[in-house]
């Protein structure tokens, strides 16, 4: 609810054309035209974090398992990376970043900023801000950033072809696009890569940058949680409160997402209390602090799979 200005200020900003390119291949994911009015209820937790739409393309159950047995046939056919000596490897990830700005400079975030950040996805896929965080193995370097002054690729507009435009590297390349939408973040997954490579990474509103504006979304924790995706990781309530849920057994079973830090929080009655500082729910940055171990092996599985 501390962040329902946020949100309707951008909401309300944005025209729903420019909202519809903020999907990948979402048919389900068309605008309506109330949403700059009544997008954001005060109480619903998922519009803390990824608006009111989900911020990846939406999988149902049925697709989430055909995803993992397709992801289970390819590792199953791989000689090498096994999982575990990816992880163990630690493989480093070329990072490129895409400073979106307007016209008028907005959006224009400094070095320092982009380096902080890249700095925040190292301490947090480190496991460095709990005690009971795993350690990905996955680290990240600084490739290469360009800035662009185009009011309409800074609002997100015609995301498919700025993205295609300026995206750089391969499928173990993170591409962080800067922009100002009504979303904290959107993310592709890694499963979608071959089919559609020049749209692959992280779109990461500006302003949550570290030294960003976005209040209880500014110390850069967002872009963890969007690389998060692009590394195969779920929402940790995905699919509700079910055995499934986000096919990682160390992370408690979820009936919806947090908003805040609401320590003790269960939304579902399956065993343990919801995991409001895994990086993967909705909850603010202050909250955040870990990976689980399983969500770690799952990132080393689908790098295995789709990005090595
Ligand atoms: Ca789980
Ligand atoms: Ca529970
Ligand atoms: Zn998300």
């Amino acid at each position: 609810m501390r962040t329902l200005g946020l949100r309707l200020l951008a909401l309300s900003t944005l025209s729903a054309a420019t909202l519809s390119l903020t999907t990948v291949g979402a048919s389900a994911l068309t605008p309506s035209p109330d949403r700059g009015t009544t997008c954001v209820e005060p109480g619903e937790s998922a519009a803390a974090r990824g608006g009111r739409e989900t911020d990846h393309r939406d999988i149902s159950a049925a697709e989430q398992e055909r995803i993992a047995a397709r992801t289970q046939r390819l590792l199953a056919r791989q000689d090498t990376p096994l999982p575990a000596a990816v992880a163990a490897a630690g493989a480093i990830v070329p990072v490129y970043v895409h400073v979106m700005a307007a016209k008028n400079g907005a959006g224009d975030v400094t070095d320092t900023q982009i380096a902080q950040q890249v700095q925040v996805l190292n301490t947090t896929f480190a496991g460095g801000e709990s005690a009971a965080a795993a350690d990905t193995g996955f680290t990240f370097t600084l490739a290469g950033t360009d800035r662009f002054f185009n009011d309409t690729w800074h609002r997100d507009g015609s995301s498919t072809k700025y993205r295609k435009a300026t995206r750089q590297g391969g499928a173990d390349a993170l591409n962080i696009w800067l922009v100002d939408f009504s979303y904290l973040g959107v993310a592709t997954f890694p499963w979608d890569y071959a089919r559609n490579p020049g749209i692959d990474g992280i779109r990461v509103q500006y302003s949550s940058l570290p030294g960003g504006t976005a209040a209880n979304y500014d110390l850069g924790e967002t872009a963890t949680h969007e690389a998060g995706h692009w590394f195969g990781l779920y929402h940790t309530f995905q699919g509700g409160c079910t055995a499934t849920n986000d096919e990682v057994s160390d992370t408690a079973a979820q009936g919806s997402p947090t908003n805040g830090c609401p320590e003790g929080r269960d939304s579902c009655t399956l065993p343990g209390l919801d995991p409001i500082h895994n990086y993967m729910d909705y909850s603010y940055d202050t909250c955040y602090d870990q990976f689980s171990a399983g969500q770690s092996t799952r990132t080393a599985q689908m790098w295995a799979a789709y990005r090595a």
